[in-house]
């Protein structure tokens, strides 16, 4: 399940092997067991936003990291986050992808920031992000 269910590709491998292990595999568990679960419900709620007009996109919700490592050959972000209800994750520390490659240039490590996430083709994506003052 592990190698076919999940698209973690090998850059990521690099970052598991080091201090990430337990927290990644722990909510690609969640995710799984969750995401059949929710299916029917989650299409409810597309529906009744949908017919109240709302974006899509709204239901995204900011959540407070620290980033901790900034990997721009690989498209990747390292952050501490808190939790992220709309992935269903806890906080952790983890890599993500970035839905902009700028998004790696006005961030450095040790910033605070606020940022959105979802699941883009099946890998944790930020979707926006900023830097906290
Ligand atoms: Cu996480």
């Amino acid at each position: 399940m592990h190698s076919n269910g999940v698209n973690w590709d090998e850059p990521t491998r690099v970052e598991r092997s080091g201090h990430d292990e337990c927290p990644i595999l722990l909510h690609m568990e969640n995710t799984v067991n969750t995401s059949t679960l929710r299916r029917p419900l989650k299409q409810l709620a597309v529906s009744a936003l949908l017919s109240l007009g709302l974006s899509f996109a709204a239901h995204a919700q900011a959540v407070d990291g620290e980033v901790r490592k900034v990997d721009v050959d690989a498209g990747k972000i390292t952050l501490k986050h808190g939790e992220i209800r709309n992935l269903d994750m806890p906080a952790m520390q983890m890599a993500f992808r970035v839905a902009d490659p700028a998004f790696l240039k006005k961030v450095n490590v040790g910033d605070k920031v606020s940022f959105t996430a979802d699941k883009v083709n099946g890998q944790f994506t930020v979707t926006s992000i900023d830097v906290k003052k």
